[in-house]
């Protein structure tokens, strides 16, 4: 920083001097120069304007910081960053003043740098906000920890900016993995130095309902948990206990204010009437009237769509909205609209009498019927509905905001249909999606890798001017069915997954446009990493590059900063069995990490894998080819358990893809592999469940292997319904025994061997 002014005196002193020297004037110049190229990138989102001018302003201790007293909030939080004097009074020179300027719009700011100090002027509290997270970007990293040492320079400049969508969120999901209050505060924190402005609060689900309604305890005193002792059962994970928990309303107050001061809106949603076998097991009432054929989930109702009929439950609902409404200041309440199994629906001869009272054509129109009741309770509270894209099917009012998640299709149709549409794809924005093909997550809409984010453009993505118009912002989505089975009280896997996926999508929501990849990874390396790193996020590098030739490994990491490990894996007479692997859980499953420090000589390149870190960020594993190699000797599988006809168990066999039971497990349920003859191999992976979730799997089973397919030995215990086993010897069968009640489901899935030579 320090060094900037100079910089620019020596390019801009006129040189009169021999060639030589000239050239070397030049080279020093250029030299000079390179490092202060990142000037302009380091700042992001990028504002519109930004002007470098002569000159820099020092901050020390006695430096003051005078705001106008409507600015309080965003003043305590720039002094917790930069201890500065507050001077309550206007300060001439070596001050740091903050004000507001009716004539620019209220989230617009104004920064100016000059040698006698910092004016930010903001159109508001809110464009004052972002000011001040552009001023923190021109100061160094530390500055993001709290660690800022006086003195320190900015260079002189002057920054005009202003947001290109007044709508700028991340949704996060606290349903399916419960996020208390405290680590909650931390993600608006996070979310606000990326200056997104709305945090989309997912509140109920199948899995738990997640706010205090005062006049019906029950639903957090009993569907905010689940698992043992619970009339919800545990399907993603935490088995053994009681689990959940819910915000009080005084915790969301404190959480509402903290964002606010954070320029932060908090859009509470409250699924509806699909994604509620929540609150259902609460209120089963609440359900159609007909009994559900509960035989293959083991006498559990998976019922999850409210009655559109029953006439009580508006009245339950205005109770719990009208509540709601009071709570969230927000001008906007989301009530879902998504997934809804509508056959419910049919079944119910209450609705099917509603259908034919109302002339209605379909099951679609009963959504439509329940969506307006609900936004009849908001207009009585004030308040403009958000809705997920499948509520336009029943021709919502336009008046609602929609979120296009489903696709980029279906946001585009929303727009074009002129409803305020808040652009989400799932295959751009949906940060619960898995970052490259062998990482953890779901794939189920693309493979989201950071550069995929990147590449997002509006006219690209066929975003006409007129759709354009009705497009009030972007949204990133962190949906937890996944995040439950990664150990949430640690913030690894939110963070890996929210970082750097949020800092991009920050750049489109805020200019409207994006940045090339190239942009990208210097501006993260060269910086954004670094800022990640002072606030402690464990956040996903760039995965490196591995080689194998000439019977030599070779490693490249994405950026010089980073230390390049790798871990050998175990050959089968060194360990007979270990649990799951995973990029989450590389300390178990690893072994011991290796620094690298050049090519590797080996004439088994698949038992090498490797990854990266610095500071607190950490790249995914990669290896070579060899590593994911499987092998698919003859099998054969078997079953207490039926099979599915939908996904029999010949697919398994095939090595095709999941098979599905025909019902849930009970204790004592077992499924066998048979091989043809024995296979030598250095590592079977058995496991149960969804590919991408612990889900419909066995959660607690043991695992026995036969070298005759008589006698079984044990060895060992699935996790999280998966098992690694590296046998010292050839394997004729395998069987897995049930040790739990039943999996939350109505069938477990099967995955195929995966069988490395
Ligand atoms: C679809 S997005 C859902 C969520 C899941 C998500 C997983 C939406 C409105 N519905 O319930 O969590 O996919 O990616």
């Amino acid at each position: 920083m320090l060094m900037k002014a100079s910089i620019r005196t020596s390019m801009e002193t006129p040189v009169k001097a021999p060639v030589k020297t000239r050239i070397k004037v030049l080279l020093l110049a250029l030299a000079l120069c390179l490092p202060a190229l990142p000037l302009r990138a380091q700042l992001l989102p990028r504002p519109r304007e930004v002007r470098y001018t002569e000159g820099e302003f020092t901050l020390t201790a006695s430096t003051r910081l005078a705001a106008d007293p409507a600015l309080t909030a965003q003043a305590d939080y720039l002094a917790a960053r930069v201890p500065l004097q507050r001077s309550f009074a206007p300060v001439a020179c070596d001050a740091v003043q903050l004000l507001t300027d009716p004539s620019l719009e209220e989230e617009a700011y104004r920064l100016e740098v000059t040698p006698l100090g910092v004016t930010l002027c903001g159109g508001g509290a809110g464009g004052v906000f972002n000011g001040i997270q552009t001023l923190l970007q021109l100061l160094p990293p530390e500055v993001c920890g709290g660690g800022l040492k006086f003195p320190v320079s900015i260079g002189c400049c002057t920054i005009g900016d202003a947001p290109r969508f007044g709508y700028r969120g991340v949704m996060i999901d606290v349903a399916r993995t419960w996020i208390d209050a405290e680590r909650l505060r931390r993600c608006i924190d996070l979310l606000a130095c990326h200056k997104i402005n709305r945090l989309h609060l997912h509140l109920s689900d199948d899995e738990g309902w997640r706010i205090e309604i005062k006049s019906h305890p029950e639903l957090t005193g009993v569907g905010a948990f689940r698992g043992p002792g619970t009339p919800i059962r545990a399907i993603y994970g935490k088995w053994a206990e009681r689990y959940g928990g819910f915000y009080t309303q005084e915790e969301m107050r404190s959480l509402i204010r903290y964002a606010a001061d954070r320029n932060i809106e908090i859009i509470p949603e409250i699924d509806l009437p699909g994604h509620s076998r929540g609150i259902a097991r609460v209120h089963p009432e609440i359900l159609c009237d007909y009994r559900p054929d509960t035989s293959a989930s083991g006498g559990y109702d998976l019922r999850s769509a409210w009655c559109v009929a029953r006439e009580e439950n508006y009245t339950l609902l205005e109770e719990i909205l009208g509540e709601l409404c009071a709570l969230f200041p927000s001008p906007f309440f989301h009530i879902g609209g998504d997934e809804v199994v509508r056959t419910q629906w049919e079944h119910c001869p209450r609705c099917r009498a509603l259908t034919e009272r109302r002339a209605m054509a379909s099951a679609a129109g009963l959504q439509g019927y329940f969506m307006d009741r609900l936004v009849g309770i908001l207009a009585r509270y004030g308040k403009r509905p958000m809705v997920w894209n499948e509520a336009t099917d029943g021709g919502i009012t336009r008046e609602a905001v929609v979120s296009g998640w489903e696709n980029l299709k279906k946001a585009r149709a929303a727009a074009a249909a002129g409803y305020s549409t808040v652009v989400m794809p799932a295959e751009y924005f949906y940060f619960d999606m898995r970052q490259s093909p062998r990482e953890e997550g779901h794939n189920w809409a693309a493979v989201v890798s950071p550069e995929r984010v990147a590449s997002f453009d509006f006219a690209k993505a066929g975003f006409t001017p007129a759709m354009m118009r009705q497009v009030v912002g972007v949204e990133g989505a962190f949906w937890s069915e996944a995040y439950l089975s990664h150990e949430p009280e640690k913030p690894d896997y939110l963070d890996y997954m929210l970082f750097p996926r949020v800092a991009i999508l920050s750049q489109l929501a805020w200019r409207g446009e994006p940045l090339s990849m190239d942009e990208w990874r210097r501006e993260l390396n060269d910086r954004h990493f670094d800022r990640l790193g002072a606030m402690g996020v464990r956040y996903r590098l760039f995965p490196p590059s591995v080689t194998f030739a000439d019977g030599r490994l070779t490693v490249r990491a994405a950026h010089s900063g980073e230390q390049i490990y790798y871990a050998i894996d175990p050959l089968p007479s060194e360990v007979s069995s270990s649990p799951g692997d995973g990029p989450f859980d590389d300390s178990s499953s690893a072994g011991e990490l290796h620094p690298y420090t050049g090519p590797i000589a080996t004439t088994r390149p698949e038992r090498y894998r490797f990854c990266t870190r610095r500071g607190t960020g950490r790249s995914p594993w990669v290896a070579t080819e060899a590593y994911y190699r499987t092998i698919t000797p003859a099998v054969r599988l078997t079953s207490s358990m039926p099979e599915s006809r939908k996904a029999p168990f010949e697919r398994v066999e095939r090595y095709a893809s999941m098979a599905w039971t025909a019902r849930t497990c009970t204790r004592g349920d077992w499924f066998l592999f048979t091989f043809d003859s024995p296979v030598a191999c250095r590592e079977i992976e058995i496991r149960t469940g969804n590919p991408q979730l612990p889900r419909y799997i066995f959660n607690a089973g043991r695992v026995e292997v036969s070298c005759d397919g008589v006698n079984f030995e044990s060895a060992g215990l699935l996790k999280q319904g998966r098992f690694v086993l590296r046998p010292g010897r050839p394997v004729k069968a395998i069987r897995v025994t049930n040790t739990a009640d039943d999996n939350g489901g109505d069938h477990v899935a099967l995955q195929p061997l995966r069988i490395r030579r």
